[in-house]
């Protein structure tokens, strides 16, 4: 929707990966553009996984052909809070002892609808923590160098009702 959405609309993620990875979020887009993302995603192991919207819903060759972050306004990788970052990135989830993330975040730049949209790309976990773009790594600035993709899945679109 041009100039920001006026209704609230919904999505749905199914995560699944190698070793187990399993989970399930929602997002939540409200009236005034900002989009809530709540779920639980299982069989981590335990601390910090980089937590990333991927370009593209494509899952042929499971999460690895699901493209690098999405990055429409074509900056580099930063930490959620920062002016600098893609649009998806989403920093790190924290899996317990448990090997369980509860996921609760609040974002600006990952709408549901209009230009920019996330519909039809990708939810990915990776294995490692995201160093948000301040590791020294030579993928520090496109990927925060958060290792193999653990898990992931497209976002689709669910009844706003
Ligand atoms: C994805 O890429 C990693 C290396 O980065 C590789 O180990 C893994 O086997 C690949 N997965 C698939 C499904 O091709
Ligand atoms: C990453 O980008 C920052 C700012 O753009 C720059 O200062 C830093 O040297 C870059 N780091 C690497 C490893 O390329
Ligand atoms: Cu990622
Ligand atoms: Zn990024």
């Amino acid at each position: 929707m041009e100039g920001g959405a006026r209704v609230t609309v919904k999505a749905v993620v199914i995560i699944a990966g190698d070793n187990n990875v399993r989970g399930s979020l929602q997002f939540i887009q409200d009236p005034s553009g900002i989009t809530h993302v709540k779920g639980k995603i299982t069989g981590l192991s335990p601390g910090l996984h980089g937590f990333h919207i991927h370009a593209l819903g494509d899952t042929t060759n499971g999460c690895n052909s699901t493209g690098p972050h999405f990055n429409p306004l074509k900056k580099d990788h930063g930490a959620p809070s920062d002016k600098e970052r893609h649009a998806g990135d989403l920093g790190n989830i924290i899996a317990g002892p448990d090997g369980v993330a509860e996921v609760s975040i609040i974002d600006t730049q990952i709408p549901l609808s209009g230009q920019h949209s996330i519909l039809g790309r990708a939810v990915v976990v990776h294995a490692d923590l995201d160093d948000l773009g301040k590791g020294g790594h030579e993928l520090s600035n496109t990927t925060g160098n958060a290792g193999a993709r653990v898990g992931c899945g497209i976002i689709g679109l669910q009844s706003s009702v």
